[in-house]
Order: C-alpha cells, then structure tokens, then sequence
C-alpha cells in the first residue's frame, strides 16, 4: 500500500466517505476513507499514519474554507470522511497506542442557541488529532470550570453568536481566569473580533475553524 498519507488526505479532503458515497462525482466507485483506513490497518500500516492522513487532509480543507474557496457543505462532507478513519482509529487511542495532542473543551456560551460554526471549529480541531470534549450550546460558567478542572492542560473555546451573549463570553471568560488561570481560551463567532478579545483577556481569537486549529498547534508544541 503506496503513500497512505496521501491517500487519506485526498479522501479526507474531498470528502470520499466510502466506495457507495456518490461525492465527489470525479472519485465515483473509487474506494473511500473507509476501505482505505482497513486495508492499511489489515496491512500492518501503524495507526497514526492514517492519524497524520487526517491531519493533512483536514489542513488543506481547512485553508480552502479559510480562504472561501470552499463553503460550509465541504468542510461538513471532509469532517464525515475524516470520521470515518476515526472509526477505525478508535481502539487504538483509546488503548493510548495513538496518542491525542491535547484535549479541546469547546462550547456556545450561556444563552446563545447557534451551534453550527461551533460544530465546524470542533470538526477542524478533531481532525488536527485533539480530542474534542463538546459541551454543547448554552454552556453556563460552572459547566466549562467543572470540565476544565476534570482535564487538566485542556485548551478551551467558548463561541458566540449574538451580541445579547458576547457580554455571558465575557463572563465566562473572567470565571475561567479566575478559577483555572493556566487555561489557553480561544473565541470565536460571527460579532466576536480582536479588540473584544483583548477587551476580555482570551488568549486567541480566531475567525475560523482553520485558524483556531493552527493556534492549538502551534500552543501543543509549545512554539
Ligand atoms: Co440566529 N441569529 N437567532 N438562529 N442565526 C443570527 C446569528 C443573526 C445574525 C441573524 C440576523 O438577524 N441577521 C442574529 C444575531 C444578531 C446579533 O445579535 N448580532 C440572530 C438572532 C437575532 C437569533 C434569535 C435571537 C432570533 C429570535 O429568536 N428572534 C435566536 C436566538 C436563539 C438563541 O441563541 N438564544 C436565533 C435562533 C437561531 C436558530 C436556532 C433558528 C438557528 C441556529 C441553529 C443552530 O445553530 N443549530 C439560527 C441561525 C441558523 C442563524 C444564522 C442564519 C446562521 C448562523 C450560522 O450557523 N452561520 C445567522 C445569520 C447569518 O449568519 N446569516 C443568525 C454559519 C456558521 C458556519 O457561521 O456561526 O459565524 P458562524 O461560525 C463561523 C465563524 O463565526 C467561526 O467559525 C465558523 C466557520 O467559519 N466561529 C468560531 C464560530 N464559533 C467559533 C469559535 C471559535 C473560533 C471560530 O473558537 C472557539
């Protein structure tokens, strides 16, 4: 088996789920994530090769989405591909043979219903080899704490969708310093921006799934 690496990301970034899936039309009855993932597996293949396939295929997609070159129905089909090499990887990071970078506690803040964007960061992040803790949406202060105290060194993003619950980010923010100082805290969400991230003391604000993703690198590997 040639260049797995590659030929998960190809699928992954085209969102080739499996042989049956009709998308994308140009990779018609060519086999998907899925046949890929358990050929290489059944051939011996280590397991975090198709781990760094997901990576990348993630990151490519995840720089089109960034530079509207793709739109949210692509990013969606790439997360289902990339679940489906998941699926195969799960017993391995569960017995820690495959080793996640870090643990992501993601949620839409209290008050605030919208969780599609939230859905899509949490999607990119997964695929760049976190593990991805979902809070949901209407998060209150205590549930991120209580979280973030059961996952020690976890990373945490707090979304927002309306103006009404920039001022719970906010809130949020301030207990999560308070409670978990060392805590890295990125936003995000259409009416958040830099300046209300420095006005709130978050360490990052990202306007993307792509760019949040880069900054839990980046932080991961220390640089
Ligand atoms: Co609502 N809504 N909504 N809504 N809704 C907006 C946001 C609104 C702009 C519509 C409008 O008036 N033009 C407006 C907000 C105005 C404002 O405050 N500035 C609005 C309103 C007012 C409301 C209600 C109050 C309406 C009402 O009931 N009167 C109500 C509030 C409910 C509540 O939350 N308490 C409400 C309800 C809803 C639905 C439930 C019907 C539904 C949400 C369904 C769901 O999410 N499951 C909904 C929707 C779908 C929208 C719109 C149409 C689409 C939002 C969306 O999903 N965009 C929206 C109008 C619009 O945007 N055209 C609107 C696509 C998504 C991919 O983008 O979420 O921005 P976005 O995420 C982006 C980035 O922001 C970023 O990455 C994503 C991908 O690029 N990002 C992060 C997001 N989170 C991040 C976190 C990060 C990093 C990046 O790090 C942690």
């Amino acid at each position: 088996m040639e260049n797995i690496i590659e030929q998960i990301a190809a699928c992954v970034e085209k969102g080739k789920v499996n042989k049956q899936s009709p998308f994308p039309p140009d990779m018609k009855d060519q086999d998907g994530a899925d046949e890929i993932a358990a050929a290489a597996l059944k051939n011996n293949i280590p397991p975090d090769v198709l781990l760094d396939g997901c990576m990348l295929g993630m990151d490519r997609i995840g720089v089109k989405f960034s530079e509207n070159k793709v739109f949210v129905p692509e990013l969606l089909m790439a997360a289902k591909a990339m679940n489906e090499v998941m699926k195969h990887l799960k017993p391995f990071l569960e017995s820690g043979a495959v080793k996640h970078k870090g643990k992501f506690v993601i949620g839409t803040v209290s008050g605030d219903l919208h969780d599609i964007g939230k859905n899509l960061v949490a999607m990119t992040i997964k695929g760049s080899g976190f593990e991805i803790i979902d809070l949901g949406v209407d998060v209150p202060s205590e549930k991120f704490i209580k979280t973030i105290r059961e996952n020690p060194g976890c990373f945490v993003g707090l979304s927002a969708l309306l103006t009404t619950t920039m001022a719970n980010m906010e809130k949020s923010v301030q207990a999560i310093r308070d409670h978990c100082p060392e805590t890295k805290i990125l936003i995000g969400g259409a009416p958040v921006n830099q300046n209300f991230c420095e006005k709130i003391g978050a360490d990052f604000y990202s306007p993307d799934p792509q760019k949040a993703a880069e900054y839990m690198n980046r932080s991961s590997a220390g640089t």
